[in-house]
């Protein structure tokens, strides 16, 4: 009786799939797998537990898996150069969960970068910080928007006594200041955790901030944005084994059970690919956000942080209330098939959420596919003409899209020729 019914659903899988691929997809925490990555999760793993550790499972018939993961945790060590990690929360919110349900007691306070000052959802009040305290104050920022003044930061702090100060944010433009704030939390006993859920990969491929080696003593991560993996989180650590083990059970059993072994899986892949590709695309991913950055500013789009350089991710915010707003723009965009997500811009109120001045624009998943300053540019002019002259360029995008379905920084291309030659993990 329901047979339809499926067929409808695999329709509208088939429609999002071409779709898709027939735009320019500019949303900020959106990656794409290579087909190596994504063909594996639907194997076997996608039936299976595995909880606890690899050697160490509540489960039987985990030795593959058991495998798969030690070699996973020993690459990520290695990509971060850090003594701890915990792979199986299943998104960078529950990845920040386990740590916050591990340092945060009703009454501590903690202080986090604003909404408008670009924090995460999980962050703040409403979110996974809001479960455990109302006290929640908000970094200061400096005149720019998109730098936290460290100076007030740290008079508010001693005032204030936070147990802890999350960095790290949705709206990423610059790096945090984890340096300059390194010394002062560790002599009070500050838990300074880095949510590097957007620079994941850019921190892998070195070309942003490294926040552990500045002095972070926790970094959460999701693997799926400039991290170019499936959608899972991540812990990472310098800590000792024993406070490891508090990490270890926010993590399990305390924000997940089983931890989904067929993205698991597919993380793996991923993984490889960043060590032998990262650098390249990180570096390709930021030239290619600057380059659009100025691209846009040439063409009179109030592109922020101008007198800085724009930016040092993969992501831009500008200005569009001229335009009507970042709600109108993006769905005006959406129409001439160019998808990307309204954003409050710094020091807008709250009550703006739903009707910013501005958009984000995040350059990480064009990169992957293969464009270069060149595509920037027209991507640029796409703008101008769609929203300065008023023009439908859908069809102009679909066609610009087609030479660019094929994912690069991965062993997509190759032939898998064996196992001869495996470098060990473990
Ligand atoms: N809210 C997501 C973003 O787009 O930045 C991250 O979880």
């Amino acid at each position: 009786m329901y047979e339809r019914n499926v067929t409808r659903i695999e329709n509208l899988v088939r429609k999002q799939n071409a779709w898709r691929s027939a735009t320019i997809n500019l949303i900020a925490s959106e990656n794409v797998l290579s087909n190596r990555a994504r063909e594996v999760m639907g194997s076997d793993f996608v039936h299976r537990y595995a909880e606890g550790h690899p050697g160490e499972r509540y489960y039987q018939g985990t030795e593959i898996i058991d495998e798969i993961e030690a070699r996973l945790k020993k690459r990520m060590k290695s990509l971060f150069r850090c003594r701890q990690v915990d792979v199986r929360p299943i998104s960078g919110t529950l990845s920040n969960d386990a740590i916050f349900s591990q340092y945060i007691n009703p009454g501590n306070v903690v202080m986090v970068n604003s909404t408008p000052g670009g924090g995460h959802i999980s962050h703040h009040r409403a979110g996974s910080v809001g479960k455990y305290t109302s006290n929640i104050i908000n970094f200061p920022l400096t005149p720019d928007g998109y730098h936290i003044d460290v100076e007030r930061t740290l008079e508010l702090a001693g005032v204030f006594a936070p147990k802890v100060m999350i960095l790290g944010k949705s709206l990423f433009l610059f790096p945090e200041p984890v340096k300059e704030l390194s010394s002062f939390c560790k002599e009070r006993g500050i838990i300074l955790l880095y949510d590097a859920a957007h620079v994941l990969g850019l921190i892998a491929g070195k070309t942003f901030q490294d926040p552990l080696e500045e002095g972070a003593f926790i970094m959460t991560g999701s693997t799926h944005k400039t991290f170019f993996g499936s959608q899972r989180g991540i812990v990472l650590s310098n800590a000792g084994d024993k406070e490891w083990r508090k990490i270890d059970k926010g993590a399990f059993p305390g924000s997940s059970s089983n931890h989904h072994l067929d993205t698991l899986v597919s993380l793996a892949i991923s993984t490889y690919e960043m060590m032998e590709f990262g650098q390249e695309y990180a570096r390709q991913t930021i030239a290619n956000a600057k380059y659009l950055g100025q691209k846009l500013h040439d063409l009179g789009f109030k592109v922020q942080a101008a007198e800085l350089g724009f930016t040092e991710s993969h992501q831009l915010a500008v200005d569009v209330a001229d335009f009507g707003g970042g709600d109108e723009v993006a769905r005006h965009l959406t129409d001439n098939n160019i998808i990307l997500n309204m954003n409050l811009l710094p020091f807008e109120p709250l009550s703006k959420v739903t009707s910013p001045a501005g958009i984000r624009l995040g350059v990480l998943e064009m990169t992957r596919v293969g464009m270069k300053e060149g595509e920037m540019e027209v991507i640029a002019s796409f703008f101008k003409k769609c929203l300065v002259d008023g023009k439908y360029v859908g069809e102009e995008v679909t066609e610009f899209r087609k030479p660019f379905q094929k994912v690069q920084y991965s062993f997509d291309h190759l032939e898998s020729d064996g196992e001869s030659g495996t470098e060990p993990d473990n």
